[in-house]
C-alpha cells in the first residue's frame, strides 16, 4: 500500500509541486528507496480543514505512519530508515553534519542588502569546508554512495543556485569544482529530477522574503 505524504504545493499553482526543500527531501528518500506513495499537494496559503486536523502545527512535510501523521523530515526520513532499510541510505555519524550551515548562510546571504555585512564570506566559507570534504571524500559526502545526508544537502543547493542566481546573479565559484561536480550529479539523479519544482516556483517562494 501506497504512504500518503503531505508536502507543499507551488505558490499561485495549487495542483503543481512546489518549492519546499524539506518536502523534496522526504520524496527524494522514498524515491530512492523505491517506497511507493501517494502525494497529496498542500496550499499553504491556503491549508485544507483536514491538514490541520491532522497537523496542528500546519507545517509540510508529513507522513502518515501506522495511521498518525508525523511531521519534521528529519524525523520522517528516520522512520523510512527503520521501516525499510534497504537501501541503506544511512550517514556515518562522523559525516552527518557535512554542509549543514549551508542552508542558513544562503538565506542570510540572499536577504542581506548590505554587500559589505559578510553574508556572502560566511556563504563561500561553508562551501569551501564542503569543497574540501568533497576533495577527501567524494563525490558523495560518503564517497561512492549516495546517502540521507546528501538527500538534505541536494534540495537546499537547488534553492542557493536557482534563487541566488535570478535574485542576486551570483554562482557557486568556479573554483569550487567538487561542488560544482557534487550539484551536477545529485541534480541528473532520476529522483532528483522527478521531485524538483521548476525554477520559477522556487523564484516565487523565496520573492516575499527577498523582497518584503
Ligand atoms: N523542520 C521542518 C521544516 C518544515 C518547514 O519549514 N516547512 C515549510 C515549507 S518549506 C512550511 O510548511 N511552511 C508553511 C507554514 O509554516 O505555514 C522540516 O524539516 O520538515
Amino acid at each position: 500500500m501506497a504512504l500518503e505524504v503531505c508536502v507543499k504545493a507551488a505558490v499561485g499553482a495549487p495542483d503543481v509541486l512546489g518549492d519546499c526543500p524539506f518536502s523534496q527531501r522526504v520524496l527524494l528518500t522514498l524515491e530512492e528507496k523505491k517506497i511507493p506513495y501517494q502525494m497529496h499537494l498542500i496550499n499553504v496559503a491556503d491549508k485544507p480543514q483536514w491538514f490541520l486536523e491532522a497537523n496542528p502545527e500546519g507545517k509540510v512535510p508529513v507522513l502518515k505512519v501506522d495511521g498518525k501523521w508525523v511531521p519534521d523530515s528529519d524525523v520522517i526520513t528516520q522512520i523510512l530508515e527503520e521501516k525499510y532499510p534497504e537501501p541503506s541510505l544511512v550517514t556515518p555519524s562522523e559525516y552527518a553534519s557535512v554542509g549543514s550551515k549551508i542552508f542558513g548562510s544562503f538565506v542570510q546571504f540572499l536577504k542581506s542588502k548590505d554587500a559589505s555585512d559578510g553574508t556572502e564570506q560566511t556563504l563561500l566559507a561553508e562551501l569551501s569546508a564542503l569543497e574540501e570534504h568533497l576533495k577527501a571524500h567524494g563525490p558523495y559526502v560518503n564517497g561512492d554512495k549516495i546517502s540521507a545526508v546528501d538527500l538534505s544537502l541536494a534540495p537546499k543547493l537547488y534553492h542557493l543556485e536557482v534563487a541566488l542566481g535570478h535574485f542576486k546573479s551570483w554562482s557557486v565559484p568556479e573554483n569550487l569544482t567538487h561542488v560544482k561536480s557534487y550539484m551536477k550529479l545529485l541534480f541528473s539523479r532520476e529522483s532528483f529530477v522527478k521531485t524538483q519544482a521548476e525554477k520559477k516556483y522556487v523564484v516565487a517562494g523565496w520573492e516575499p522574503k527577498v523582497n518584503p
